[in-house]
């Protein structure tokens, strides 16, 4: 089973490229920029990973992107997750971006798009991954901050397909940007959401009913819904969801207690994804490892996930039935 999930062809759907910034990397970015870190050495920034929930991991976040100033960062950071990529047979991956993350610290926009499309640009080329780019609206901020940020990814439409929620998400319900999403929707951009991670499952009827999402990132508190589960089946809604991301921010105890395994048998679409590799552990071939340790999964049922998140893309048919 570990060979076979180590070379199985996988695709992502659900990693923030912030959350691929490895200790490493932090450092040396920390250092060309000349941004004082709270952490003495790599081992004790990757000591400091332990979290109690969503928001002691986000302060920690935001706080190592901040070492990302230049087009070169952004490229360098991006470059770093696509040999990730390789390593572990992801053939097409659709990346998530948080640009107010970096324009409320002075870096502009472009600065983040350049950067990051120029290493996606080479990704395809001299590695044969396909990608996808979706901005997310940081949902702590106000509905008017994620109208500004709308506004800019217009000139952008070409490199970016979809938009998303991620942030905080007790306190900010799907409601806060519906207004938002309907402009997104109206412009042509797709949208996707971050409901039921921490948040209750209303989030997610609310995502599917308000922003007229494709797929549920997280999702997982469906089970709280018993209808809601059978309506995702019925719609075939796909959810990306991240295990290791899920016991390290204490949404399960432990991985054994996880429901991945019970959604799949019961016919969602549900796909494994990284989140936020950098800090929770592992990228997609251990996470499809965590998954196989924890519960007695055949062979198809591994591949299974590969086909929904083949399913769940943003490719058009035509490059969906390549990767078959
Ligand atoms: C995130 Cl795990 C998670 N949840 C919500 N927002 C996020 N941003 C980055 N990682
Ligand atoms: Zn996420």
């Amino acid at each position: 089973m570990e060979s076979f999930i180590r070379t199985l062809p996988k695709v992502e759907l659900h990693v923030h490229i912030e959350g691929t910034l490895e200790p490493e990397l932090m450092f040396e970015l920390a250092q060309r920029n000349q941004i004082p870190l709270p952490y003495a050495s790599v081992e004790e920034a990757r000591a400091a990973y332990q979290f109690d929930d969503l928001q002691s991991f986000l302060d920690m976040y935001y706080l190592g992107a901040a070492v990302l100033q230049t087009e070169q960062d952004f490229y360098d950071l991006t470059w770093a997750y696509l040999l990730h990529c390789q390593q572990d047979h992801v053939m097409h991956t659709e990346l998530f971006f948080d640009p107010q993350t970096h324009t409320e610290r002075g870096v502009t926009f472009q600065t983040v798009m350049a950067g990051i499309t120029r290493a996606l640009a080479d990704g395809e080329q001299k590695l044969s991954i396909s990608s996808r780019l979706i901005m997310c609206f940081l949902r702590h901020l106000s509905e008017d901050a994620a109208f500004e940020t709308l506004a800019q990814a217009m000139s952008y439409q070409e490199y970016i397909i979809g938009v998303g929620l991620d942030s905080s998400e007790n306190g900010h319900p799907p409601e806060k940007f519906r207004r938002v999403f309907e402009k997104a929707h109206d412009a042509g951009f797709l949208t996707v959401a971050h409901a039921g991670e921490e948040g209750p499952a209303s989030h997610i009827r609310d995502a599917i009913s308000l922003l007229r999402v494709s797929r549920i990132d997280h999702g997982v508190q469906c089970s709280q819904d018993p209808a809601l589960v059978d309506e995702l089946i019925r719609n075939q809604m796909p959810l990306t969801v991240c295990p290791l991301s899920n016991v390290k921010l204490r949404v399960f105890d432990h991985m054994a207690d996880h429901n991945i395994i019970e959604l799949l048998r019961k016919g969602v679409c549900v796909t494994i994804n990284s989140d936020d590799p950098a800090y929770f552990g592992g990228y997609m071939t251990d996470n499809f490892l965590a998954v196989a340790e924890a519960f007695e999964v055949t062979k198809e049922e591994m591949a299974l996930f590969t086909a929904n998140a083949i399913r769940a893309s943003f490719l058009p048919d035509e490059e969906k039935a390549q990767l078959q």
